[in-house]
């Protein structure tokens, strides 16, 4: 698999905003929000995309992406939060590291990913 940002941000060698970590995952906020505390949530265990992935990784981000929605929810009172994940350059992934997005919404508002 080739090196990708989020490889570097996990070694510390980028800096990020850490949202929250685990032993088996990291949360950090993207660099381009589409909205006030737009997550990221990745596994530590390095894979390209959701079916690269093992299944304990796919259940720990599972497990910090409800631990991520808490917590923006405590934090923005969001009128609604959506979660996406897109696979492969087709479905719009950039970075090639399998992630999570966690996005805080407001009513009527017009987020692109
Ligand atoms: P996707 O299109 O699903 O592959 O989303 C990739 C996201 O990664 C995109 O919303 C921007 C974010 N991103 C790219 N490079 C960096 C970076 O260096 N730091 C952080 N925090 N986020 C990044």
């Amino acid at each position: 698999m080739s090196e990708t940002v989020f490889d570097r941000i996990l070694r510390g060698e980028l800096p990020a905003h850490v949202v929250a970590e685990d032993a088996e995952t990291f949360a950090f906020l993207d660099i381009h929000p589409a909205a006030p505390g737009h997550t990221l949530v990745i596994p530590k265990r390095p894979a390209r995309d959701l079916l690269d992935a093992e299944a304990d990784s796919v259940a720990a981000v599972a497990r910090m992406v409800q631990r991520v929605a808490k917590l923006l929810d405590l934090t923005f009172a969001p009128d609604g939060i959506t979660v996406l994940q897109s696979n492969r350059p087709a479905a719009g992934q950039e970075v090639f590291y399998y992630h999570v997005h966690v996005i805080p919404r407001t009513q009527g508002d017009e987020v692109s990913i």
